[in-house]
């Protein structure tokens, strides 16, 4: 891991002014992971750094170190460098931000170019392990037990548990490493998976209800009606992980969930595969983003519209697969 040069650790090493580190809105493990480590490690380089985000951190993050330092975006202050983490641009923050120059550090498909410090890379199974390499080859020394347990959260939340397919050996060294840092693997899969509420799983039990079967049941549609978290005393952050049960049937292929927001028109679309179909092309087509594996997108219309576009979409999607499949 050591001995190759990262511009960002050189332009980071440098900087004496303020630095904002911030993450997209609906923020997720390994958003608010990223931000958390480079956060206490800036802070013990003695650099002048503000983690900040749009959203709350959502209750299974809630045990992250640091988590109550960060601070509501939008801020007044302008900062000498901004750093956004885990989003294709700084766009992603969802609100204005204020910030001299704009570095990325990132995992997603495209994305915009911030500047020539950015680190990219589409391949890394998360962008805590793209920190964790920045940190690495920066100080591996001031790599505590709190900073290991934000990257490893982020590591476990975008492999879905060591599981998807961007899990690899590189994954499996970096946990290694964080683990042999202080992280604990059953401490924190414990904190993220196991402390739902009853609530939350009334909810879960009305969005399985939910479940339709289109093209022979190759796609799954669950969906997350706003009267379901009316009734139920529970929030779109509560959602986390259900479109997993739609993506666990036997013969899916792509799982889609669909989530009403609170004007009751817009529909924020989480979409997972299994390998056949490219998702992160379809939420192209919808304006959104993401991973081969796991893309999500908003879209804004009638249900039954929007539900039907996404269908025919996949379906497309699926038969070229087949297609190509049939010519081998
Ligand atoms: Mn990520």
């Amino acid at each position: 891991m050591e001995g190759y040069v990262i511009p960002i650790i050189e332009r980071l090493k440098r900087e004496e002014g303020s630095i904002l580190i911030f993450t997209h809105e609906n923020p997720d493990g390994d958003g608010i992971g990223s931000m958390l480590a480079l956060y206490q490690f800036l802070k013990k380089k003695n650099k002048n750094v503000v983690a900040a985000m749009k959203d709350n951190v959502p209750h299974i993050y809630d045990f992250l170190p640091y988590n109550q330092e960060i601070k509501k975006l939008p801020l007044d202050k302008t900062f000498d460098v901004g750093i956004i983490v885990d989003a294709a641009g700084a766009y992603r923050a969802g609100v204005e931000i204020k910030a001299k120059e704009i570095l990325r550090i990132d995992h997603h498909i495209g994305g915009v170019f911030e500047s020539i410090y950015d680190y990219i890379n589409p391949y890394a199974a998360a962008t805590t392990y793209l920190v964790g390499e920045i940190l690495r080859n920066w100080d591996e020394e001031a790599i505590d037990a709190d900073i290991a347990t934000c990257l490893y959260v982020g590591l476990m939340t975008d492999t879905g548990s060591f599981r998807y397919n961007n899990t690899n050996e590189k994954t499996f060294e970096m946990a290694e490493f964080l683990v042999k840092k202080g992280a604990n693997p059953s401490y924190i899969s414990h904190m993220v998976f196991e402390r739902n509420s009853l609530n939350v799983l009334k909810l879960l039990q009305k969005t399985l209800s939910t479940i339709e079967l289109y093209e022979d049941g190759k796609i799954a549609v669950l969906t997350v009606f706003r009267d379901f978290l009316e009734e139920t005393g529970t929030t779109e952050e509560d959602t986390e992980g259900f479109v997993h049960f739609a993506r666990g049937l036997d013969g899916v292929e792509v799982a889609i969930i669909m989530i009403q927001r609170e004007d009751r028109k817009t529909w924020r679309i989480s979409i997972r595969g299994k390998g056949k179909v490219d998702v992160q092309k379809i939420a192209k087509c919808f304006g959104g983003g993401g991973h081969k594996d796991a893309a999500g997108c908003r879209v804004i219309g009638d249900y039954h519209e929007v539900k039907q576009k996404l269908i025919n979409e996949i379906a497309t999607n699926l038969s070229k697969y087949e297609e190509l499949v049939e010519v081998k």
